[in-house]
C-alpha cells in the first residue's frame, strides 16, 4: 500500500463574536492600552485575551484544508458491493482519470474488500494489490502512465471495476 503526502495547511482564523462585542469589559480596554503603551507585561494582556476566549467574547475558529501534491480521485466500495447480481456497483463503475492521480478506494460497505489488479481476461496482475479493507479503510494508488487498469475484488470475485488513465 502506497501512502499518499498530503501537506496539512492550518488556517487559524479569529473572529469576534459580534453581538457580544460590547460586552468587552472595560478593564480588558484598560488592560489593552496599558499593554500597547508597554506599561504592562505581555503576560498580563494575554491573560486578558484568555479572559474574552473564556467568557466566549472571542471566538476562535479553526479550519484545516487539505492541500494535496498530486491530484487524486475517489472510488466507493458501496453497501451491498458482495452482491451478485445488478447492485452495489463501484462508484464510479469506470473512474476516468488523469496520468499522475492518485485513486483512493474508500470501503462504504460493512463487510471486508480487497482491491486487486487484473487483466481484462481476469487473470491477477501485480500492479496494484490491497490488504482486506474494513469499513472506513482506504486503499490508494497512484496511476502514472495511461491505460485501461481492470480490478476486482479477491473476496467478491464477481465484481469488477475499470479506471481509465488518459
Ligand atoms: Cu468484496
Amino acid at each position: 500500500m502506497r501512502l499518499f503526502v498530503c501537506t496539512l495547511l492550518a488556517v487559524v482564523i479569529l473572529t469576534v463574536n459580534s453581538a457580544h462585542a460590547e460586552t468587552v469589559p472595560d478593564w480588558v480596554k484598560k488592560t489593552t492600552k496599558l499593554w500597547t503603551e508597554g506599561k504592562i507585561t505581555d503576560n498580563e494582556f494575554l491573560n486578558a485575551i484568555r479572559y474574552l476566549l473564556n467568557k466566549n467574547i472571542i471566538q476562535l475558529e479553526s479550519k484545516t484544508e487539505a492541500k494535496s501534491t498530486s491530484d487524486m480521485a475517489t472510488v466507493v466500495i458501496p453497501n451491498g458491493n458482495s452482491r451478485v447480481g445488478n447492485v452495489g456497483f463501484y462508484v464510479p463503475l469506470n473512474l476516468q482519470v488523469k496520468s499522475g492521480t492518485t485513486v483512493v478506494w474508500v470501503n462504504d460497505d460493512n463487510i471486508l474488500h480487497t482491491i486487486q489488479s487484473q487483466d481484462e481476461k481476469g487473470n491477477v496482475i501485480s500492479i496494484f494489490n490491497s490488504n482486506a479493507l474494513k469499513t472506513g479503510d482506504r486503499f490508494a494508488y497512484k496511476f502514472k502512465e495511461q491505460g485501461t487498469y481492470h480490478y476486482f475484488c479477491t473476496i467478491h470475485p464477481w465484481r469488477v471495476g475499470v479506471v481509465t488513465v488518459y
